[in-house]
């Protein structure tokens, strides 16, 4: 950790309390959200908090992932109202640092993936309607902090590429469309602001660059992410 990068001396108090920022990063499936949370992850006073896909993967030995991708309709409402659980306990949790990155939230899981279930119509309208009350019921019952909103921007094709060349297994059936279909809600609820209420300012960061020229796009952001803890 480079001294250089800590941030302590910026801690603002507010009423004898340490002020903490919240920041989620959003992007597409394989967007290289992991890069830029390990990037930040060198930075002190910042702690990183990662999706929570092992879980998805490996529920006392189920994968709801899997499942999704292999039968949609029949798999969707178990994978989801598991990620709409482990979310929520990841914004829940209490906050170690000053600062927290988080990947992804609870707030996409539902306007981007759920959203997309129902409206390619591989969601039934029943479960799409119980999803939707738990959903609302948390946002409206539990406080879920954010400050800033990182939306690593990218084309679709680019992300089919880095997809085939991680191989993840589950993830081998993805075609570009469904890559195309997240692409365009993210980009209607972040960019276009028409869809659905976005709870922070957002801040874009284009990501269809190679790593070499990420990394030197994350530093040269690295205030203007950071910044919102002042
Ligand atoms: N997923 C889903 N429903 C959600 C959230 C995620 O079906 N509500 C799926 C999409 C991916 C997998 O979970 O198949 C993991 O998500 P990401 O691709 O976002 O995570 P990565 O670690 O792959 O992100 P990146 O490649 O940007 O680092």
């Amino acid at each position: 950790r480079s001294s250089s990068t800590s941030l302590t001396h910026r801690k603002l108090v507010r009423n004898g309390e340490e002020k903490k920022s919240v920041i989620w990063l959003e992007g597409n499936i394989a967007s290289g959200k992991t890069t830029c949370l390990e990037y930040f992850s060198k930075t002190s006073d910042i702690e990183v908090l990662t999706e929570p896909v092992s879980k998805w993967r490996n529920v006392k030995g189920c994968n709801p992932l899997g499942l999704m991708y292999q039968d949609p309709t029949r798999w969707g409402l178990t994978l989801q109202t598991y990620v709409q659980l482990t979310m929520l306990d990841r914004h829940v949790s209490p906050m170690s640092q000053p600062i927290r990155m988080l990947e992804r939230s609870i707030y996409s899981a539902k306007y981007i993936f759920v959203e997309n279930l129902f409206k390619s119509g591989k969601m039934p309208e029943v479960d799409f309607a119980v999803l939707s009350e738990w959903f609302e019921w948390i946002i409206k019952n539990i406080a879920i902090p954010v400050d800033l909103i990182v939306y690593l921007q990218t084309s679709p094709q680019t992300c089919y590429e880095r997809l085939k060349q991680r191989c993840r297994e589950e993830e081998k059936v993805i075609p570009l469309e469904y890559l195309e279909s997240i692409h365009n809600l993210y980009e209607d609820w972040l960019i276009h602001q028409k869809s659905f209420e976005v709870p922070a300012p957002v801040l874009v960061i284009p990501a269809d660059h190679d790593l070499k020229k990420m990394l030197h796009k994350y530093e040269e952001n690295r205030e203007k992410i950071l910044k919102v803890h002042c």
